[in-house]
């Protein structure tokens, strides 16, 4: 038989892509069919995502995916965690927010008041980032008015297929997911305001949410729709010895367990029991990861009135000495958009590099990120009680040559560099199972090693 093809729509902090992934015996392909650029938008009350041009990319990117082959079966869609937006009886009461707007500062505080955080952490398991779902609700005036909230792949879901559901994946990253049910902890949203009506039906990784009318009625399949659980299906994890960092926007750095950790350590620690598939843990934290780079560039393509190469500029980086300081990559000063040269000099304790110095300054940016990644390798390692003797790093951070090597140079492990496309990946994987083209009892272990057969990772081993 020949490969199986379906379609995967991955939408990250920065771009979204669609996909025809191919799937055999001993085929695993991505064809990448669109393209497209996303980012935060301000609008007069804050930053928000641009739905309706991720909604109308989304839709032309299928309808090519369809032209070029017109033998996909089906369709899975994944993006970043935690925003949502809110429907009436009409569609779409406003405009998704960012999570990079500040204004759920306000709710961390609402919500604390009702709930404090060591309780929160021992029902959610989730870690403390002040834009989790429900600090966002505690701000969200529009709620009451809502009859649904859906997470954005559900959001984009619904447009396709008209129904309203909620993947369990992303779910857990509302922190209304109780953690040791894997249901929607109706007991917290009550006591936080949250009208528990605006919680849709949960579904699985691999159930069918419902079929595409305009993409010649395909079954959408839910998969791992936050991101980072597509990411980390296709890790080409070959022990559980090995920890991953799941790098774009964030570098999402952690372990696969069978069962949570919610130890006070753990909690200390600020790590996250995130739903995966097949009801796997993502034991992990969240390091900033290239949006320090990214912002950085912006700045700097703005300041010139033209853009910053920025493969010469990371050649550039590789030749500048080892830096003696470094800062934080988690310092919560990074968190918004905007003068990033600036914030990152202020922690510093120097003034915002001239043009000559641009080099040196992103090398100090890579060895921060790749420092913070060492150090939260570490700590996974010891709140899990397991030794770590590999770093998986994948996503579009394994195309960073310089950081692969940084972070294992600072772990002193080996760090096995790709998949890039991982996310896109874990998708593809999760629709192909739930189509049978693996057979019916195929594990996650099962899709990893057609991921190592198909996508060898390149090794960088630690400098003495
Ligand atoms: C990565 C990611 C992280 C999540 C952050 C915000 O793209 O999904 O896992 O914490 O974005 O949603």
């Amino acid at each position: 038989a020949g490969a199986r093809a379906v379609a995967a729509v991955d939408l990250g902090a920065t771009s979204g892509r669609v996909m025809i992934g191919r799937v055999g015996a001993g085929v695993l392909e991505l064809e990448q069919v669109a393209r497209f650029a996303n980012g935060p938008v301000q609008r007069a009350d804050g930053w928000h995502w641009d739905l309706e041009a991720l909604s109308a990319n989304v839709r032309a990117g299928l309808a090519e995916a369809l032209r070029r082959e017109p033998s996909i079966e089906s369709v899975g869609i994944d993006s970043w965690a935690v925003d949502y937006g809110l429907l009436g009886a009409d569609g779409l009461l406003a405009e998704p927010f960012h999570y990079r707007d500040e204004r759920t500062v306000r709710g961390v505080d609402a919500v604390h008041a009702v709930v404090p955080f060591e309780e929160l952490y021992r029902r959610n398991g989730l870690q403390f980032l002040p834009f989790n779902t429900l600090y966002q609700y505690a701000v969200d005036a529009r709620l009451a008015d809502a009859e649904a909230s859906l997470l954005i792949p559900d959001l984009l879901a619904e447009r396709l297929t008209g129904r309203r559901v909620a993947e369990r994946t992303n779910a857990s990253t509302t922190g209304l997911l109780d953690l040791h049910t894997g249901q929607w902890d109706h007991a917290l949203a009550e006591a936080l305001g949250i009208p528990i009506s605006v919680l849709p039906p949960l579904v699985d990784p691999g159930e069918t949410i419902g079929a595409a009318g305009e993409v010649a009625g395909l079954p959408v399949i839910a998969v791992g729709s936050h991101d980072t659980a597509s990411a980390v299906v296709a890790v080409p994890l070959s022990t559980p010895h090995a920890a991953y960092i799941s790098c774009g926007t964030w570098g999402l750095v952690g372990l696969e367990l069978p069962a949570p950790i919610v130890t006070d350590a753990a909690r200390a620690a600020n790590f996250t029991n995130e739903g995966g598939v097949d009801g796997r843990v993502r034991f992990l934290r969240n390091v900033t990861g290239l949006w320090l780079l990214s912002e950085t560039v912006r700045a700097w393509s703005e300041a010139d009135g033209a853009p910053v190469d920025l493969p010469s500029l990371l050649a550039a980086a590789a030749d500048a000495p080892t830096p003696a300081r470094l800062f934080d990559a988690d310092d919560p000063s990074l968190a918004a958009p905007g003068n990033m040269p600036e914030r990152i000099a202020t922690l510093l304790g120097m003034p915002a590099p001239g043009a000559e110095a641009r080099p040196a300054f992103v090398r100090v940016i890579i060895e921060s990120i790749a420092e913070a990644f060492a150090r939260t390798v570490r700590a996974a390692a010891d709140l899990a009680g397991r030794e770590v003797d590999v770093i998986h790093l994948v996503g579009g951070g394994a195309l960073n040559a310089l950081l692969c090597q940084a972070t294992a140079d600072r772990s002193g492990l080996p760090v096995l560099a790709g998949p890039v496309e991982a996310t896109a990946l874990g998708n593809v994987l999760v629709q192909a199972r739930a189509l049978g083209a693996f057979g019916a009892d195929a594990s996650l272990e099962d899709l990893r090693a057609r991921v190592a057969e198909t996508f060898p990772p390149r090794r960088f081993d630690p400098h003495p």
